[in-house]
């Protein structure tokens, strides 16, 4: 059955809008996965420890039939096309990738975790989020 999975795109270096592009193109061209919808492109200013440019981020919500380790190892791949260098982490990147929410699961791995650890603490995640989720409210249960 196939599962809704909100992705997180994140860029700050170099072709900011042309990574994303990229990355949703990729997506979109995935097995057995749809691209479902995308969120508006917003930048945001950089959290974290390093000084570092602004990002641009955007949420994209897949239906998708991976599992979430064959996932991520795509996110992975798409990630190394863009030229990604894991120099610091939480520093500066051509293209971040990241598993924001995988249907209602809970993954509690060495290499994934889901949900996102730092949901709580993005509010442009959550916002996209409530915008992909707007464009197409889930059905309550008098429907
Ligand atoms: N990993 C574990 N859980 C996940 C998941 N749910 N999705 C593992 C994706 N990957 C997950 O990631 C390190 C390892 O995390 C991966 O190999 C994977 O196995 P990484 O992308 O190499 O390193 P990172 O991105 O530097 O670390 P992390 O913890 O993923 O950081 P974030 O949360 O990606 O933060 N400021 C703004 N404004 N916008 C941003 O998007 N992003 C970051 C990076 C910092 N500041 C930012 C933004
Ligand atoms: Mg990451």
């Amino acid at each position: 059955m196939a599962e809704r999975v909100y992705v997180a795109l994140g860029s700050n270096l170099g072709d900011r809008a042309g990574h994303l592009a990229h990355a949703r193109a990729r997506l979109a061209a995935l097995p057995r996965t749809r691209l479902v919808r995308a969120s508006r492109v917003e930048e945001t200013a950089p959290l974290g420890p390093i000084a570092q440019g602004p990002y641009l981020n955007q949420m994209v919500l897949l239906e998708t039939e991976l599992e979430p380790a064959e996932l991520l190892r795509h996110l992975h791949a798409i990630e190394a096309e863009r030229g990604r260098v894991r120099a610091v982490r939480w520093g500066p990147r051509t293209l971040d990738l990241d598993v924001v929410r995988y249907g209602e699961r809970t993954v509690r791995e060495p290499e994934l975790t889901i949900p996102h650890p730092e949901l709580p603490h993005r509010d442009f995640w959550r916002r996209e989020i409530a915008e992909l989720d707007a464009a197409a409210p889930r059905p309550t249960p008098d429907d």
